[in-house]
């Protein structure tokens, strides 16, 4: 059989997403998650334009030998536009494939290697006291892991962290959004590392005094530490015990994390915005992290996670796959199936899309108990609602922007 048509479809449901959409000879219908924050079109365009017309007619079972030619044919490699591209299409294939073996595509992966997946939830607060209340919520849930952020004393906004919305719901959405056809900038926020630097360990310590030892804490730096302020904060999180703290430096220079491996036995994880194997060359043959943070959307999908991640389990390195509300449900589909399969599953973001995303997605993932589970249908168990993808347009959607207190440009 081959490859008939790929259409890319842009979806605003809340906020913008792009999938492709493989339709096979045989009339089997696979999805892709495209979905590239802030630069959606983009990617929609190096999809349409330049990849779907070089795969019609070819032979859609041939996953591993697409992925290299769409990798290694254009001459130009890596980058976010281009692998979230080729992840979109290595998705698409790879839930035909699962649909037409009948399989939930983790069985085409080598099968279950557990029963479920440890997800964690993020529980912000601009006081202690709010996050406490949101840490408590998602007990209730049945969270066994939490990251927490919280509000800096001097500081309006900063990333990941808000109270509770009326009504006792916690989603949010870090990008905002321009109406249809309007353009926007980003919204700037402050920041202050050492203000951050001198108030995050005492908010680890209330967490601790009020949940004990035994809940498991994430926390995001967000790109925005030096390597010795990094290294200091890794250290000062230690007797709190954190499952990791992620992104404690922009990643680009991989040999920054030796110094913050030399002072500190915090567990590091990090590359939400890697994009290729070779992003963790240094980080997992030295084994400076302990975590990869990609996801199937942004690292040339599950051919080219799979990739990093049997590379990353020779030297003892787990997942932490990315799974906020900007990886669509396809992509978190994507991660759920490939996270079961692996023998190197340490944990798994979740946070959760709104009710709007899921009339346009309908999902078969599931969560009790703390767990996450892929479902049992056919290849992704995602299913696109064309007809109502159609009823929310695309809106410019931009994650904010962070200046310091003199103005200058510093890393959100
Ligand atoms: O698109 C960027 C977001 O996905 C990112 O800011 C979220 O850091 C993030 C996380 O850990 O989920
Ligand atoms: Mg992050």
């Amino acid at each position: 059989m081959a490859i008939e048509s790929v259409d890319v479809v842009v979806t605003s449901p809340g906020r913008n997403f792009v999938t492709a959409v493989v339709t096979t000879s045989d009339g089997v219908v696979g999805l892709g998650d495209a979905t590239l924050n802030g630069r959606e079109l983009a990617v929609a365009s190096y999809l349409r334009d330049h990849v779907a017309p070089t795969l019609l007619g070819r032979d859609e079972s041939q996953i591993e030998w697409i992925w290299q030619y769409l990798y290694r044919s254009p001459y130009w490699r890596r980058g976010p536009v281009t692998m979230s591209a080729i992840a979109a299409i290595d998705m698409a294939l790879w839930d035909i494939a699962a649909k037409k073996a009948g399989v939930p595509l983790y069985q085409l992966l080598g099968g279950a290697s557990r029963s479920g997946l440890l997800s964690y939830a993020h529980a912000s607060g601009t006081t202690v006291e709010t996050l406490h209340e949101a840490i408590h919520g998602y007990l209730e849930q049945g969270f066994r892991a939490v990251r927490i952020q919280a509000g800096v004393p001097g500081l309006d906004q900063i990333y990941g962290v808000h109270d509770a919305a009326p009504g006792g719901t916690y989603e949010y959405e870090p990008a905002g959004r321009a109406a249809v056809g309007e353009a926007m900038r980003p919204t700037e926020e402050t920041w202050d590392t050492a203000a951050y630097l001198r108030h995050l360990p005492s908010v680890f310590a209330a967490v601790r005094e009020e949940f004990g030892g035994v809940l498991r804490l994430l926390h995001d730096g967000h790109h925005r530490m030096s390597p010795i302020e990094a290294a200091r904060l890794a250290r000062d999180l230690e007797p709190y015990d954190p499952f990791w703290l992620e992104d404690c430096t922009p990643g680009e220079d991989q040999s920054v994390l030796r110094l913050v491996r030399q002072h500190s036995t915090t567990p590091l994880a990090i590359g939400e915005v890697f994009n290729s194997v070779y992003d963790y060359q240094t980080l997992i043959t030295e084994r400076l992290i302990d975590y990869v943070r990609s996801s199937a959307t942004h690292a040339g999908g599950i051919t080219g996670l799979r990739q990093i991640m049997t590379f990353a389990g020779i030297y003892g390195i787990r997942s932490g796959f990315h799974g906020p509300t900007d990886v669509s449900p396809v992509g978190m589909a994507a991660n759920l199936h490939l996270g079961l399969a692996i023998h190197n599953f340490g944990i798994q973001e979740y946070m959760p899309h709104s009710a709007l995303t899921k009339t346009v997605f309908r999902t078969g993932y599931r969560f009790a108990d703390g767990l996450l589970h892929p479902g049992d249908a056919p290849g992704l168990g995602v299913e696109l609602d064309r007809e109502e993808a159609a009823k929310h347009e695309y809106r410019p959607a931009y994650l904010p922007v962070n200046r310091l207190r003199d103005g200058s440009v510093h890393d959100w």
